[in-house]
């Protein structure tokens, strides 16, 4: 067992006195979005450095193929990721953590101060492993606040007390299934403090054209905005109407993606205006549209497919339904056929939308399989 490094000073003591062994992977910052580490890649003075994380698990520094040390055979896959950073001879401001591993979601909370921080943990689920490669972690914006700060990877985080590791069917030496740097392996590079830089930037958000939708029917525009220093982009509506919904669909590195979707019922007729936000994490732009909602023609209610219901002869079986209207009307049920012992009862009917219970008390006279068939879209009328 090795000993537990302390710190930047014990990571980096590790780097020069023992060789990268055949098992090390690689990860690395990356500050000028070209996707590998240079001289080129630095923490500036001025303003925010975006800062990308990489992790190459099939290879080590010098390009080297990895190999599990545990057991040659295994292959050095990912399926959970966490990182720690650490900034020593001065303090920063650390943003909140963008993941880009789609595959992955949050599992415990990242946490920073004014010289750590800490990804939180991210894990694919379960079943799910990704092959060995090259993977983009995630992204965060960092401002140095004082003194001449490098920033580095740490092995345990002094906030969170969590390793900075990473989840593989290949197993550590300290953790099972978890590769573990300082223990696992060696190969990391930060970056130096560098003099330079500039005031943020804030992102531009694409003009945005007027919609127009027919009443029932859903109508899509996709937007687009860009930021300066390659920040992770966030979309919001700032005003409209409730049928309007905007979402961002890629965070990009400096140009980013979302959408506004409009679903407008049959009273929403007429004309109104939304507006929608781009934000970087600090500073923002905004744009705004027209809307113009037209009566269209009739859209049937619908109802979600209805799983089939086993009651036993002397006893009652119930079931839950719904009902939906594109339009806005109300739904109502109704029993269209079937046998004497099923019924359907209206629970609560909305604009849009209402529910109803399928009851069903057969004697043993009603043995066998029989079909209720009032439930089906036609038989649900609308006002
Ligand atoms: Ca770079
Ligand atoms: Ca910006
Ligand atoms: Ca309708």
């Amino acid at each position: 067992m090795k000993s537990l490094p302390c710190g930047l000073g014990g990571i980096a003591l590790v780097l020069l006195t023992l060789p990268s062994p055949a098992s090390a992977q690689y990860m690395y910052l990356d500050s000028n979005r070209d996707g590998v580490h240079t001289a080129a890649d630095v923490l500036h003075e001025v303003g925010p450095t975006v800062v990308d994380i990489w992790l190459d698990t099939a290879h080590n520094r010098d390009g080297s193929v990895t190999v599990c040390a545990a057991n040659p055979a295994t292959q050095m896959n990912i399926f959970s990721y966490l990182v720690n950073l650490t900034a020593s001879a001065g303090t920063v401001s650390y943003s909140a953590f963008t993941n880009r591993m789609p595959q992955m979601g949050l599992i415990s909370a990242g946490a920073s101060n004014s010289t750590d921080f800490s990804t939180g943990a991210f894990s694919a689920p379960p079943g799910t492993v990704l092959p060995p490669g090259k993977y983009l972690l995630g992204t965060l914006t960092v401002d140095v606040v004082s003194g001449a700060p490098s920033l580095d990877f740490i092995s345990i985080s002094p906030i969170t007390y969590e390793p900075n590791a990473f989840g593989s069917s290949c197993p550590g030496s300290v953790f099972g299934n978890t590769i573990t740097l300082g223990y696992d392996w060696f190969d990391v590079d930060g970056l130096p403090f560098g003099t330079g830089g500039g005031p943020n930037q804030a992102p531009t958000l694409s003009p945005l054209a007027d919609m127009s939708v027919l009443a029932g029917e859903v109508a899509i525009q996709t937007i687009n905005a860009t930021d300066p220093e390659g920040q992770p982009l966030t979309f919001a509506e700032t005003s409209g109407p409730p049928f309007m919904f905007v979402a961002t669909t890629d965070q990009g590195s400096g140009s980013g993606h979302g959408e506004i979707r409009l679903a407008p019922f049959l009273s929403d007729v007429g004309t109104t205006a939304g507006s929608v936000s781009v934000s970087d994490g600090t500073t923002s732009d905004q744009a705004t549209f027209h809307i113009a909602v037209s009566a269209g023609p009739n859209h049937p209610p619908f109802v979600p497919q209805i799983p089939r219901l086993t009651v036993i002869a002397g006893q009652v079986g119930k079931e839950f339904l719904s009902a939906g209207d594109p339009d806005g009307s109300t739904p109502h049920f109704q029993k269209a056929g079937g046998p004497a012992f099923a019924s359907v009862h209206g629970l609560a009917a909305r604009n849009g939308g209402a529910s109803a219970v399928l009851t069903a008390s057969p004697t043993v006279c009603d043995v066998g399989l029989t079909t209720v068939t009032p439930l089906r879209s036609r038989s649900v009328s609308e006002t």
